[in-house]
């Protein structure tokens, strides 16, 4: 039995959902889908109300998933113009600055309202239309959430890249969704750094058709190139902008954004979420999973370039009228005590981050927390890869002092919001276990060899989803049959997430990881195949193969094997040179921390790279090679056993 913790009386008593009406709201939920969701697709405002509710099929070939397919919203709408009766002058962003020493900001409902409003006519002027695709990439700013929620506000879909990409990635995404419009920032301060974004949009637009319009939040006043009639100064035209904007009416399953998330197989998939399920399952999550209420300040500490960021900085938060904090910064700037100076200083009640955050500012020593005071703090969350009990101790007994729930919340991209993570009132924490499902989510282990659902409490396997959620993907941008081929062909009937999973004899679920090839380096989701052919595009390099290996800090690292071509010499600046390569290619994000050199890689006799072995190697677990007998050529096992990277 593992330890667990519940919460305290106090914080069970003024909880939303205590143990009986978790079980009560559960079970309702799975036996009676339709009747649990026409009651809470209210706790937004629609236009038109919905008759129907559920619609959702995962049969392969036909998967086809609605809900409240015939009412109609505007998000925007339920992310503001509901709340300005009642809590107009309240605050909705509390932005704090990358700087420490500039001053924070508190952006009201009323002045989210106006400034989204300038905004959106500003697009509207450049010719975006309903259902019209816009690009953002941008800095954590207060103009990333204008420019969400005026998209939103006129109909069009926003795809954000997050301001970590290079123009490489930039362009193949624009070009993907065929979007008219980018909406980007001089530069973009991070850690006392600044990132030239406007000129890697320069770059990225050489590529995309001239009739892309930029435009360009002057930000930090850093100069940039500028191209006429292209080139929108976007604070100025918002500035001369009427402050109100009609919000248009939208049909449920309208798309609400595109956002690309790493496969195991090629290019980056655009995930589709629409404007309806999306909204309601992002605040219902927010509000109960962490337990907020009225007043509370809280804060994910998520990039709005990630789904996170997108659920719960924004649409969640907003929807229930909450005060969100969005932070420019990262956690060691100007030291290794920023979030919780932040946290002090905005007096925070729900503090929602990574493993890979605590397990960085965990290896600066415990001073730093200590200096600041936490006490406002009520909840703290964790999310996007499994929290080793190290950082789950550390987290718990430092940053909460023992007295705050932590809730590890399991999600996807793909999902829209939290699936598996205690509900703070109800389930107690497991250090390492997402532990119980949120209402509506039915979560099956398959086995992975016979796809046999695991009837036993306690089981291990692939973890798969029988039923549909509102707030899940609807399909892949321009590609449905990637959708089907992706997530329903693998076990049939099901959603498969890719990632592995153990349920205990308690029914907890812990999270093992993911089972396809994607790799999960500091919480952020990156397909082998898209390192191996950024790197195969290098001239010097013949062959790549890419696998993750673990990282004390990272989680996992990016491991690559490369194969030179004929007559290049390994070298350390070579090495060096690839690693710059990747960096360009796809983002800084995506280095590779150890390249091996590989004369020959382990393959089939039809060719196939059988990274398993790879992945071995590259863990240093040599016992475990298995059958290597079928390979091509054995021989090349023991070379790259030699000369492997990662030794003690
Ligand atoms: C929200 C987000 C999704 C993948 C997912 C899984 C891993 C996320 C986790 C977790 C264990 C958790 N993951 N949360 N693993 N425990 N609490 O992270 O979305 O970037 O699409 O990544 O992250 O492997 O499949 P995304």
């Amino acid at each position: 039995m593992s330890n667990t913790y519940p919460a305290s009386d106090e914080f069970v008593a003024d909880a939303h959902i205590d143990a009986a009406k978790y079980e009560e709201m559960y079970s309702a939920s799975i036996t009676d889908p339709d009747g649990f969701w026409r009651e809470h697709g209210k706790r937004i405002d629609w236009i038109k109300p919905f008759t129907k509710v559920k619609n959702a099929t995962f049969d392969f070939g036909n998967v086809d998933i609605k809900w409240f397919e015939d009412g109609t919203l505007n998000v925007s709408a339920n992310c503001i113009d509901r709340h300005i009766v009642t809590r107009g002058e309240q605050t909705a962003i509390i932005w704090e600055p990358d700087d420490p020493k500039a001053p924070a900001r508190h952006i009201t409902y009323r002045e989210l309202l106006e400034q989204t409003s300038r905004m959106a006519n500003v697009l509207k002027e450049h010719g975006i239309r309903k259902g019209d695709r816009v690009v953002l990439y941008l800095p954590m700013i207060p103009e990333a959430a204008y420019a969400m929620l005026a998209c939103a506000r006129i109909g069009a879909v926003h795809s954000i890249v997050f301001a970590g990409f290079s123009p490489d990635a930039l362009a193949n995404r624009i070009n993907d969704c065929q979007a008219k419009a980018v909406i980007t920032a001089d530069t973009a301060p991070r850690g006392g750094r600044r990132t030239a974004l406007k000129s890697n949009a320069d770059k990225a637009l050489f590529d995309c058709s001239d009739k892309v319009k930029c435009l360009v939040v002057k930000h930090t006043g850093d100069q940039t190139t500028w191209v006429d009639g292209r080139d929108i100064d976007l604070k100025a035209e918002m500035a001369a902008a009427s402050p109100y904007c009609p919000y248009t009416e939208v049909g449920a399953e309208d798309p609400l954004f595109i956002l690309y998330t790493s496969g195991s197989t090629g290019r980056p998939k655009g995930v589709v979420h629409t404007s309806g399920g999306y909204l309601v399952y992002a605040a219902m999550t927010q509000q109960y999973v962490f337990d907020y209420h009225d007043g509370d300040v809280f804060w994910c500490t998520a990039d709005v370039g990630w789904v996170t960021g997108h659920s719960y900085i924004i649409y969640g938060p907003l929807a229930n009228g909450a005060i969100t904090l969005m932070f420019e910064g990262v956690p060691t700037y100007p030291d290794a005590g920023r979030f919780w100076e932040v946290c002090a200083k905005h007096k925070v009640n729900q503090f929602y981050t990574a493993p890979t955050a605590i397990r960085a500012l965990m290896g600066q020593g415990t001073e730093w927390v200590e200096k600041h005071d936490l006490s406002s703090l009520k909840l703290l969350g964790s999310v996007g890869e499994p929290i080793n009990p190290e950082a789950w101790n550390w987290y718990n007994e430092n940053v909460g002092k023992g007295r705050c729930p932590i809730v590890d919340t399991f999600w996807q991209t793909e999902t829209g919001g939290h699936m598996i993570t205690a509900l703070p009132g109800a389930i107690p924490a497991k250090p390492g276990s997402a532990t119980k499902p949120f209402f509506g989510v039915v979560p099956e282990i398959l086995d992975p060899a016979t796809a046999e659902v695991q009837t036993g409490t306690a089981a291990e396997g692939v973890l798969c989803i029988k039923e549909s959620w509102p707030g899940q993907m609807r399909t892949v941008w321009g590609d449905h049959e990637r959708f089907m081929e992706t997530y329903f062909s693998q076990y049939k009937g099901y959603y498969f997430t890719g990632d592995g999973c153990r349920r205990d004899e308690d029914g907890d679920y812990w999270i093992t990881g993911r089972v396809d090839d994607v790799i999960n380096v500091s919480g952020h989701r990156m397909g082998t195949a898209e390192v191996e052919s950024a790197l195969v595009a290098h001239e010097a390099v013949a062959e790549a193969a890419v696998v993750g290996y673990p990282h004390d800090i990272k989680g996992q690292g990016i491991y690559a094997y490369v194969t030179l071509m004929n007559n290049v010499e390994p070298t350390e600046e070579l090495r060096k040179d690839l690693v710059k390569w990747v960096r360009q290619e796809i983002g800084p994000i995506a280095s590779p921390d150890l390249i091996q050199w590989a004369p020959g890689l382990p393959k089939t006799r039809s060719g196939k790279i059988m990274r398993r072995i790879l992945r071995k190697i590259a863990e240093d677990d040599f016992g475990a090679l298995g059958d290597t007998s079928t390979l091509a050529d054995p021989s090349v096992v023991d070379e790259l056993i030699d000369n492997r990277m990662n030794r003690a």
